[in-house]
């Protein structure tokens, strides 16, 4: 038989049919030991085969497709396993809050750069726009600008107020979309908004650290009812960048790349040489100072630390 994993945890996987039914499935002996190097061997998205064992109608995964694609991060830059967050996407779906809890450029653009690597279009949403007042309603306005100039597509919403339900409906629409974003942003809310049998779980963020309190715990694929599907994840702290070459890293920032080759020199790392295209494109106002900014943090292997 063949299906679709729409759900992991940790040694058991839901596995969806054409059909769909769901089979409860485990893996064969093998396949945990091939998989060293990720935390998960299977992700949520996999296409896979299975067998029905005869007493328990529980499955035993015993081949799994190749991957269209897939995202993947380590838990922080220290971490050396890696974790595939979803595999087989149309889109990424990125919720942000610019407060309430607070998401960094910096955690952006790591994602950001992780689904350009993958070759996944990434589109931002910036969620709890009702919250937006004091002087956040400009940095939302100024980062959606740096976003969208950059070639990205950007979408106010909120679950309080309604505004852009509509157009997140659109984007989601006839697509395999992954929503990833810190804990408490509201991406289960926002699915009980598009969904409303769905009922998922959702928590209000802790009144005192402002921060969510991961309430979703595992990735989990569902139908939407007006065609397409969505992947819910646990929230994430932090966005650990897999081991990009730095030479690699300027073509994985959109507004770097036609200026890529220009330099002086031909192995520049676009942080101090002279006569660096990239430097001067900053310079001239052509490449934002924060994304720079995120690209020379990037380049260093620090970690952000919020
Ligand atoms: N004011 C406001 N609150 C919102 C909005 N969207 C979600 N929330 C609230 O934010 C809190 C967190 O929402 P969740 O949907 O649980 O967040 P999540 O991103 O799924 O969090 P994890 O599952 O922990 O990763 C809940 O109290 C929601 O009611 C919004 O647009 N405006
Ligand atoms: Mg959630
Ligand atoms: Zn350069």
């Amino acid at each position: 038989m063949k299906g679709t994993v729409i759900k992991s945890t940790g040694s058991w996987y839901q596995v969806r049919t054409e059909e769909g039914q769901i089979h409860a499935c485990r893996l064969k002996g093998k396949f945990r030991m091939s998989g060293i190097k990720h935390t998960n061997p299977v992700t949520v998205g996999d296409k896979v085969a299975f067998e029905l064992e005869p007493e328990s109608h529980n499955g035993v995964i015993h081949a799994i497709d190749e991957r269209q694609n897939y995202i993947i991060r380590k838990a922080n830059n220290m971490s050396k396993q890696t974790h595939i967050i979803a595999s087989n996407l149309d889109q990424t779906i990125l919720i942000v809050t610019l407060a309430y809890p607070r998401t960094s450029l910096g955690f952006m653009d790591r994602f950001l750069i992780t689904s350009e690597a993958y070759h996944i279009p990434a589109i931002l949403v910036f969620n709890k726009a009702d919250l937006m007042h004091d002087g956040l309603e400009e940095l939302l306005d100024q980062t959606i600008d740096l976003y969208q100039h950059i070639g990205y597509r950007c979408l106010k919403t909120s679950t309080v107020d309604g505004t852009g339900i509509a157009e997140l409906k659109e984007i989601l629409q006839n697509k395999t979309s992954l929503l990833s974003g810190h804990s408490g942003v509201g991406k289960s809310t926002l699915l009980n908004h598009l969904e409303p049998d769905l009922q998922l779980k959702t928590t209000a963020i802790s009144s005192y650290s402002l921060k969510g309190q991961h309430t979703t715990t595992f990735a989990e694929m569902f139908p939407l009812s007006f065609g397409g599907y969505i992947i819910d994840t646990p929230g994430i702290r932090e966005f650990g960048l897999v081991d990009f070459a730095d030479a690699e890293v300027s073509h994985y920032f959109k507004e770097m790349q036609p200026f890529i080759g220009k330099c002086k020199f031909n192995n520049c790392k676009h942080t101090h040489e002279p006569n660096c295209a990239i430097q001067e494109a900053v310079e001239n106002g052509l490449i934002s100072m924060e994304r720079f900014q995120s690209y020379l943090s990037i380049l260093s292997h620090e970690d952000i630390y919020e």
